[in-house]
């Protein structure tokens, strides 16, 4: 165990290539940028390639390679500067692994994301186990650049690769009964050894939900991958949750049921703290938690001699998407 988990901290080590593709990739943001322009004046835009490295690190199942040729780069952006690789994939919460921000690099090697599937049950009218190759076949990936907003007051910007959670749901064809979304990730001690301690605080599975809408928004997507590669391990492979206006916990990893309910799920956290984690989690800078303010976040790579402090924006900046799902609710009642 411990020796396997030393190489596998080795398979980490961050070669020199990523930080050359990350300048390569920011550059090529500024081309697009000015290759938008010349859309507009009736020049053809550049097909697209892969712009980080050639060689994923990540060893991908033969549907995602598949996949690979028709992603659609850049779909959505933040503006915000790209957190690198390095920290996104060693600063992690995935208590299954452990607790520490290290603990699931460090140990999710024993994670087996192939074969995967999914089971989708509840009010639809079309339930089943899903390979998880068959579940992402009809779709195209879609690169998604998002800021995520952990509820501990740090944050990065990832470019995901996924597709939008509203195309499979509507594919199961939900019932009129259906208004939340409940989904579960995989249970297995021999996989996961975070299950396996004597540490008791989380019931497993970890669970999390959505409500319809939120689930139905363009911007709630399942990722299969970030920065141009299959997921790793650490991050939630091979397919998870991601919802940016939301606080992280609710982004759910290495989902293996997704389902829908008429009734408001019970979802880990809120069951642990239901004063400190509310269901909806929504990011929001006037709501503190009631240990820790939210006004501002330590923006990932982040020390203690640059904590690159910024502000946090209402709904993590998606507001202008997102906040008329909330008309008429009281954001702190409902946090
Ligand atoms: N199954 C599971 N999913 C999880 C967690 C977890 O402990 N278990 N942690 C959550 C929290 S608190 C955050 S901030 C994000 C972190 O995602 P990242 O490690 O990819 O940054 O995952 C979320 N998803
Ligand atoms: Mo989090």
């Amino acid at each position: 165990m411990l020796l396997k988990t030393s190489r596998s901290a080795l398979r980490w080590s961050l070669p020199e290539s990523q930080v050359t593709s990350e300048a390569l990739y920011l550059n090529r943001r500024r081309f697009l940028a000015a290759s938008a322009g010349a859309a507009l004046a009736g020049t053809a835009l550049p097909v697209l390639a892969n712009p980080y490295d050639a060689e994923p690190a990540e060893p991908a199942p033969a549907w995602f390679k598949a996949k690979q040729a028709g992603i659609q780069w850049g779909a959505i952006k933040a503006d915000d500067a790209l957190t690198p690789f390095a920290d996104a994939a060693r600063y992690n919460n995935f208590y299954e692994f452990g607790t520490d921000k290290g603990d699931p690099a460090r140990f999710a090697a024993s994670l087996r994301p192939e074969p995967w599937s999914v089971v989708i049950d509840g009010e639809v009218a079309k339930p089943g186990k899903l390979a998880l190759e068959d579940l992402i076949q009809p779709h195209q990936l879609e690169e998604r650049i998002y800021r995520l907003r952990c509820v501990e007051a740090w944050s990065m910007v990832v470019p995901w690769l996924g597709i939008p959670l509203s195309v499979l749901l509507k594919r199961v064809e939900p019932t009129s009964k259906a208004k939340y979304v409940r989904f579960e990730t995989l249970v297995d001690p021999e996989q996961m050894p975070g299950q396996r301690s004597a540490f008791g605080l989380i019931d497993w599975p970890y669970v999390e939900g959505l409500r319809m809408d939120e689930a139905m928004h363009p911007l709630s997507i399942l990722a299969v991958g970030m920065y141009g590669r299959f997921m790793p391990k650490q991050n939630g492979a091979p397919i998870r949750l991601v919802v940016p206006w939301k606080y992280g916990f609710k982004s759910i990893k290495s989902i293996v049921r997704i389902s829908l309910l008429e009734k408001q799920p019970r979802t880990t956290w809120e069951a642990l703290a239901p004063n400190e984690y509310g269901f909806y989690a929504n990011v929001n800078p006037e709501v503190s938690h009631p240990r820790w303010s939210q006004a501002t976040e330590r923006r990932l790579p982040s020390s203690l001699f640059s904590p690159n402090r910024i502000k946090t924006q209402l709904f993590n900046g998606y507001a202008e998407e997102v906040a008329s799902l909330y008309s008429g609710m009281d954001l702190r009642v409902n946090y």
